[in-house]
């Protein structure tokens, strides 16, 4: 018997750019995760299922094997740490910028500025590698608003087209990183799944950036 592979996707932009990729691994999802309710979708292969999460959830839904492969943001996985999974594959795809914003003509309070984010990990990081101190107040989305209502003097937030930050009167400040989605693998289903993995992974690898 043929034990099922399942795939982690979150909806929106990594679910939209990793359709041609997984297309050409020959894995056609049957329902639309926009339209349809289910969390858990069947596809084209009997023995492939897709499963819809949360963003900033799929490296668990891996690292646990409650999903074997997974499609997830590189600001995602700093931020997770990468335990239990592998990240085989840059699919060159929801690519933006890790940044420090804020506004350019902003004083900032002089003790420890308050930094806010979701990304509290590689906040912390970014700023203790360089001496810096600070407080990071951690938020859940809608990171731009804060220095507009003097919750932080900055934020740590992806950016792409900068168009956000603009419209809330905010700059980029600093690079963090570039940013893209990774392919990862649970250990233990790279392991049991091999063969499988692996002609899914050669498989993505050739359709990477032909798009
Ligand atoms: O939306 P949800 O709260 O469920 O989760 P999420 O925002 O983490 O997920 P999603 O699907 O929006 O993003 C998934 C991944 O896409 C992220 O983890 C990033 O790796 C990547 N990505 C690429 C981006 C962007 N570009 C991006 N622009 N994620 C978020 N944004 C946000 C940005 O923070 C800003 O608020 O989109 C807004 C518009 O960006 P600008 O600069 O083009 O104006
Ligand atoms: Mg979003």
């Amino acid at each position: 018997m043929i034990t099922t592979l399942t795939i982690a996707l979150s909806k929106g932009r990594i679910f939209q750019e990793t359709l041609p990729l997984l297309a050409a691994a020959g894995i056609e999802p049957v329902d639309d995760p926009e339209t349809s309710r289910k969390l858990i979708l069947d596809t084209n292969q009997p023995e492939v299922k897709l499963v819809i999460i949360r963003a900033t959830d799929t490296p668990i839904y891996v690292q646990y094997g409650a999903a074997d492969l997974g499609v997830a943001g590189k600001d995602v996985l700093l931020e997770h740490g990468g335990e239990g999974l592998y990240e085989p594959l840059d699919l060159r795809i929801a690519r933006c910028r890790l940044m420090v914003a804020g506004d350019p003509h902003h004083q900032p309070r002089l003790s420890r500025p308050r930094i806010a984010t979701k990304y509290v990990n590689t906040t912390r990081r970014w700023f203790a590698d360089q001496g810096r101190q600070v407080e990071i107040i951690k938020l859940y989305g809608s990171m731009e608003l804060a220095p507009l209502v003097g919750l932080a003097d900055f934020i740590v937030d992806v950016v792409d087209t900068g168009n956000t930050l603009r419209a809330n009167g905010l700059a980029p400040l600093e690079h963090i990183a570039d940013i893209s989605s990774r392919l990862i693998v649970n250990k233990a289903a790279m392991k049991m799944k091999h063969v499988r993995i692996k002609a899914i992974m050669a498989r993505m690898a050739a359709a990477v950036g032909t798009q």
